[in-house]
């Protein structure tokens, strides 16, 4: 679908599901409670800790910074994240400085793998945040029940589903418009009765490229758009049966690297089952099968002109295939006893096809060739158990069979060379176990929790095939990274003072550390410079913490800090790409209709580096000067149901670019940067509206 068909279609899909929505006579008291929970927070700009390990955030509501409209920018609101930029979109969320496969996110309970064998599609590129309800993201490896490796943590985009009380409809709207030719529109629209219902979603974003606070031009414009639609069958209170489809698309420009993306298309299906209250002791089962296919490409013709070296039009075909199910059993023991207990699996095959002269060869008619193929079964039991009302210990363990299998006959070394693969066709398992146990105390007006946590997590498709190893020329046979971690934390909350912090400390076997530069023999050539992957000793520690204070009934100040300082022991130097310290202090009036507020973002140097060392996304280029980013929001609520908002990032105009964010390269018509740098001065206003 062309994106001016697509914007056609949604016009016509609000239309027809605004139609019965306006008919609708709905109950007062449900509209109210429910428009207050749509519309509650005017601007998000520094999402809080809501319990022990986890921060819950709203992604419908407007946030500042003005995000990118994809799954990563929306987590730089909560503290402890940053994003590793790229250009314009399809930034690489980082947790604690943990990147990549550490950080599980999953899509409404599914797992889903880019296919850019250099990173250009996280799965969070694949994610419309603002067709989701929810985002939550749980800490530390303190939990089991979402998929294996979450080492750093697990994100979850989800939506609600509930039965609707009466016959009618609900939907929400929102657009955006913004500096650098930027443009959102969403629609999510509910109709149906008590026994059936039928969502529809869609999104629209356009950004043009940004400017940087020296008004350079940054090359970064982006196109995307999603299209949801989902039937759902709910028979009574405690029975729900939902299939749902989608189809999203987009084109975005890179300023990091010597190609753009122009497809980045994603078709899923998915099918899901729950039921509550089956017994007095089987509370819950929840079971869910999907399939996700995810088609990449990659050239120098569609977003640029191609020059120099690379003057022909060349282009890469990425993609990949992702079947999962999983299914959860939540059981009460007892009276204080409660027991999730499941499964859940994946199998994922990627492959490619490429093209050095797309006019002399078009890639679309070239074969796809598989690369690898991956499966993986785990079962998983979590205990969470009420000593007593101010006493809890929780605790899971989780255990993975992975099989991998390496299909490439060839490595490709760079653009002109190859060499035969020495582990094609080779197979290999693993079986590895996760754990924590947690235990969580009320005292007083606070929550104290300690846990202890391990995760073992399988190497990824680009640390075991988008790399080499140090002594030969596939990485294959990377050992599985084994992360031990305890987390400590205390929330609290009395009167006006609101506060949390969240510490931990972790030390990790054989860190799947990636190093660029590396220098290998190239027989006649001499040498040749690669990318590896190698199985380092390493520790972290850090944390985040948050307090927010109640000055009167509609002043509320607040600050947050984030931490995090790591080694790799077995080279004895600093652990590459961890953020500097960062702070955020903001200040917001709100009187339930008028809204402002101030944030500053106030960011320390980083001297602690390891040139050439990273992860899978991005490696340390060198120290970085501290900067400080103050933004202005201001918003207006004149109806329950419609809020009006829109701010000023970046007031002052400043040029900075993020510690870990990716080194600047040669695109025609533009200034190489150092680092990609962020936007400078950026207005926008958002209009949303609930309607039920
Ligand atoms: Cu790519």
């Amino acid at each position: 679908m062309t994106p001016a068909y697509h914007r056609l279609a949604l016009a016509i899909a609000t239309a027809l599901l605004a139609a019965p929505a306006l008919a609708a006579e709905p109950d007062p008291e449900q509209k109210d409670e429910d428009s207050q929970a749509t519309l509650k927070t005017l601007v998000v700009t520094a999402a809080r800790t809501s319990e022990p390990l986890t921060v819950e955030t709203d992604p419908k509501a407007p946030r500042q910074p003005l995000p990118a409209h994809d799954g990563a920018d929306y987590l730089k609101t909560i503290p402890g994240f940053n994003v590793i930029r790229k250009g314009g979109t399809d930034g690489d969320p980082v947790f604690r400085g943990m990147a990549g496969s550490r950080l599980n996110i999953l899509l409404d309970g599914e797992m889903l793998f880019g296919g850019c064998g250099a990173r250009m599609d996280p799965p969070t590129a694949y994610v419309f945040p603002e067709s989701y309800d929810r985002i939550t993201v749980i800490k530390g490896p303190q939990t089991v029940l979402n998929g294996p490796g979450n080492s750093a943590g697990a994100v979850l985009f989800e939506r609600d589903r509930r039965r609707l009380g009466e016959a009618g409809a609900q939907v929400t709207a929102s657009g955006l418009v913004g500096s650098f030719d930027r443009n959102d529109e969403m629609v999510d629209a509910v109709a149906g009765t008590p026994e059936f219902y039928l969502r529809g979603t869609g999104t629209n974003a356009h950004q043009g490229d940004y400017r940087d606070g020296d008004g350079e031009k940054v090359h970064s414009q982006y196109n995307r758009w999603s299209a949801n639609a989902a039937v759902g069958w709910t028979p009574d209170e405690n029975t729900l049966l939902e299939l749902s489809a989608g189809h999203s698309d987009g084109e975005a420009a890179y300023a990091d690297r010597g190609v753009d993306g122009s497809l980045f298309s994603r078709e899923h299906t998915s099918l899901r089952f729950e039921k509550e209250n089956l017994s007095d002791t089987w509370k819950k089962i929840e079971a869910l099968a999907y399939y996700n296919y995810v088609d990449h490409v990659m050239d120098n013709y569609s977003l640029r002109t191609p020059t120099g070296m690379m003057a022909t039009r060349m282009a890469m075909n990425p993609d990949r295939e992702t079947m999962g199910a999983r299914v959860a059993n939540t059981l009460l023991l007892g009276e204080r006893t409660e027991l999730v207990v499941g499964a859940d699996t994946q199998q994922n095959q990627h492959s490619g096809r490429m093209t050095m002269d797309q006019d002399k060869m078009r890639y679309q008619d070239m074969d796809r060739v598989d690369d690898a193929d991956f499966e993986q079964v785990g079962v998983f039991g979590e205990v969470t158990n009420y000593l007593n009302d101010g006493q809890r210990m929780i605790g899971g363990l989780r255990h993975d069979h992975w099989h991998v299998e390496d299909d490439r006959q060839m490595v490709m070394l760079n653009m002109m060379m190859s060499a035969p693969n020495p582990t094609a066709n080779e197979e290999r398992e693993e079986e590895l176990t996760s754990g924590f146990l947690r235990y969580e105390h009320e005292i007083g007006d606070g929550t104290a929790y300690a846990g202890l946590g391990r995760s073992e997590r399988f190497p990824d498709y680009w640390e075991l095939f988008a790399k080499e190893s140090a002594d030969s020329v596939s990485a294959f046979e990377a050992d599985p990274e084994k992360t031990s971690q305890l987390d400590l934390g205390y929330l609290y909350q009395q009167g006006a003072w609101t506060g949390s912090v969240s510490a931990f400390y972790n030390r990790i076997d054989d860190y799947l550390l990636v190093q660029t530069n590396v220098l290998k023999p190239a027989g006649m050539m001499g040498t040749r410079s690669t990318t590896i992957t190698r199985n380092v000793d390493a520790h972290s520690w850090g944390g985040e913490a948050e307090l927010a204070y109640a000055i009167d009934e509609n002043w509320t100040a607040d600050a947050s800090l984030a931490y995090v300082r790591g080694e790799n022991d077995t080279d004895d130097v600093a652990l590459a790409q961890l953020p500097p310290l960062e702070t955020r202090f903001g200040v917001r009036y709100d009187d339930g209709i008028w809204s402002y507020g101030a944030l500053w973002r106030v960011v320390a140097e980083q001297t602690h580096v390891s040139i050439n060392q990273g992860n899978i996304v991005g490696q340390d280029l060198g120290n970085t000067h501290g900067f400080g980013v103050f933004s202005l929001h201001a918003g207006w609520k004149p109806l329950p149901a419609l809020q009006v908002t829109a701010g000023i990032d970046n007031l002052f105009d400043k040029t900075y670019a993020e510690h870990i964010s990716r080194s600047g390269a040669m695109v025609a018509g533009f200034d190489q940067l150092e680092r990609v740098n962020e936007p400078g001065r950026t207005l926008w206003l958002k209009a949303q509206y609930a309607l039920e």
